[in-house]
């Protein structure tokens, strides 16, 4: 029995659905149940929820066959995967330019075909799956900021190449406001010969989070596929995504994210024992999986079996257009780039779906260490990527927003420009979802949740007129270095037993170092180490005041030697005076 719940209507202006089926907590969806072995000794890795549909649908065999393999010239660059090399003197001058216009090496890119052949990556069995004759279509939309023009028509040729053609409604290329010239009339032109494929040009740079959702709003399948303009899409990559939203419209599935080296372009199969995470900065993480699961999936008969994922790396995705809705879509309040990958992780699980990586799915992608792109009016990413994140933690996280406040010394002024929330914080109300703790415990029970009860917590600022302070600027190497009001090497936490630790994390704190009083008994070097060791210190300490290690009675100071940090007798001395970048009233 077959119910297609693509019908709901979309109210499209307020980006949400009237009516909403079937969502709000379900219960057996729980991600901790990971890894463990049912009673029929089957995992639960791979299952979930409902398999409405099943039994009775004809099934057919996904893609197999690379379309681009023959009768092309195998030795063309790149082909098959491989890396080109880019030792070529006589173009070091055109070879730099290209990293520069797209931070990766774009000379290479362009050797390359439009149309090439890829190894397959896909694990065992892959091949032989089958899928149900009568999956769901997809809009695929691809938001792109100043492309290079080779990977934009590679990733576009290989949608084309490498998708069952009925399956794809659509591919909306959402030209954020680029100014190369190449992705204006030339890119129309040459898009015109393909009538799946559809340009839009936008007039204002909209940032590639409300760009997605102007492509959204312009799609007609009933499943919505994001994709990255530097993309190439491998065999049988659509199906499996497909045939799992078939079974359940609630799930949200990613491909495999298989590396296209950004300097050769060679195409590098992804380490598959990864699934989507976070830290409390708030930036996606790819966290091993269990080792029993890991264990599990060396034998190859498992190794094509879907991941359940705390979150996604967002750039390549499908949802079912009617539950992306109903999610109330992206917070149109997002800017440029950052955090809406973690927005839509976490309320897909605590509003009622779920988060996948199909191996059986796989995508190339560039993954780049800088942006060849603007970000508009902001001056920097991290204050885009701040701003987002502070609308996502006030909107999603509870009282654990203040673990990523503290974390960051300038949070206030964030606070204070980020905008209206109160559309976000009436859909979550209105979604009836779970708690961010409800996430924490079944979804991500394995991440460190740092302890927000201490005395202070930020940066230990020196008063002594000299705006230096602690920093942790090695693996146990503690000193003074000029303040940067960016946490990070600067972070610390007075926990409520006297000891500092490093950032959050309870296995570091300021200790003595090995030579303890050895070398001059009135100095003592500071380090850091375990915080269960005698060697850990217990401060006193008054808000700005000096900080005396309590089993001497030593105070701590700077030295005169570049970037010292000592204990020696107090003294009253100006540079004994120091400061917590937050106090907490307990
Ligand atoms: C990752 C994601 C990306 C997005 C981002 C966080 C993958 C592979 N990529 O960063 O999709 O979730 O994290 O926000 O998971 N773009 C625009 N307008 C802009 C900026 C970018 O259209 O103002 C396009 C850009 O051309 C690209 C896509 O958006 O196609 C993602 O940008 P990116 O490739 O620079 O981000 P990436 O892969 O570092
Ligand atoms: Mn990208």
């Amino acid at each position: 029995l077959l119910i297609n719940l693509s019908f709901l209507n979309h109210n499209l202006e307020k980006g949400t659905t009237t009516q909403s089926l079937n969502i709000g907590p379900k219960v057996g969806n729980r991600i901790s149940d990971v890894g463990k072995r049912s009673e029929g000794g089957n995992m639960d890795f791979s299952t979930s929820g409902r398999q409405s549909g099943q039994e009775t649908a004809r099934k057919h065999r996904v893609l197999n066959v690379d379309a681009t393999m023959e009768p092309r010239d195998p030795r063309a660059p790149g082909a098959r995967g491989r890396a080109v090399e880019d030792a070529m003197p006589q173009h070091q001058a055109d070879i730099e330019a290209g990293w520069k216009a797209a931070s990766f090496n774009q000379f290479i890119s362009d050797l390359i075909p439009y149309e090439r052949s890829l190894p397959d990556t896909r694990p065992p069995r892959c091949a032989e799956q089958v899928v149900a004759d009568d999956l769901p279509t997809t809009s695929i939309i691809m938001c792109f900021c100043e492309e290079s023009w080779s990977t934009l028509l590679r990733s576009v040729h290989s949608i084309i190449n490498r998708s069952p053609p009925h399956l794809v409604e659509e591919i909306l290329l959402i030209d954020d406001a680029s100014r190369r010239s190449h992705l204006k009339q030339k890119l129309d032109q040459y898009m015109s010969k393909f009538p799946q494929v559809k340009v839009v040009h936008l007039k204002e740079r909209a940032g590639l989070i409300r760009a997605r959702l102007k492509g959204a709003e312009l799609a007609t399948g009933t499943v919505l596929t994001f994709l990255d303009s530097h993309i190439e899409c491998n065999v049988g990559w659509l199906e499996p995504l497909l045939d799992r939203i078939r079974e359940d419209r609630t799930r949200v599935v990613c491909p495999s994210i298989d590396r296209i080296n950004e300097a050769t372009f060679a195409y590098e199969v992804a380490n598959e024992n990864v699934r989507g995470g976070f830290d409390w900065e708030l930036f996606f993480q790819w966290v091993s999986l269990p080792a029993v699961e890991a264990k599990r999936r060396a034998h190859s008969i498992f190794q094509h079996e879907v991941i359940r994922s705390p979150t996604m790396a967002g750039g390549l995705f499908s949802i079912d257009r009617g539950f992306f809705y109903e999610l109330g879509g992206y917070d149109p309040g997002f800017q440029i780039w950052g955090g809406e990958n973690l927005e839509l992780s976490f309320k897909i699980w605590m509003c009622g779906g779920s988060l996948e990586i199909v191996p059986c799915s796989r995508v190339g992608h560039v993954f780049r260490k800088s942006q060849p792109y603007n970000y508009s009016n902001a001056s920097s990413i991290m204050e885009v990527v701040h701003h987002n994140n502070v609308r996502l933690a006030e909107v999603w996280l509870d009282e654990y927003k203040k673990i990523y406040y503290a974390l960051h010394p300038g949070v206030e002024v964030e606070l204070a420009k980020m905008g209206d929330i109160s559309e976000r914080k009436l859909l979550r109300q209105n979604l009836g979802c779970r708690s961010f703790q409800w996430y924490l415990e079944n979804v991500i029970p394995e991440l460190h949740i740092p302890d927000t009860n201490v005395r202070a917590r930020g940066e230990i600022r020196n008063r002594g007129g000299i705006p230096l302070c602690v920093d942790s600027f090695s693996e146990t190497e503690i000193g003074a270095f000029a303040c940067h009001r960016m946490g990070n090497h600067q972070l610390f936490s007075w926990r409520l037993d006297g000891k500092i630790t490093y950032k959050f994390d309870d296995s570091a704190c300021l200790t003595y170092r090995e030579d303890r009083f050895h070398i001059r008994p009135d100095q003592q070097k500071i380090s850091k180490g375990p915080c269960d060791s005698g060697e850990a210190i217990v401060w006193g300490h008054e808000q700005s005041g000096p900080f005396v290690d309590k089993a001497t009675g030593m105070c701590l100071d700077i030295t005169n030697d570049l970037w010292g940090l000592v204990l020696v007798p107090c003294s009253g001395g100006k540079f004994q005076n120091w400061s917590f970048g937050k106090y907490y009233d307990l």
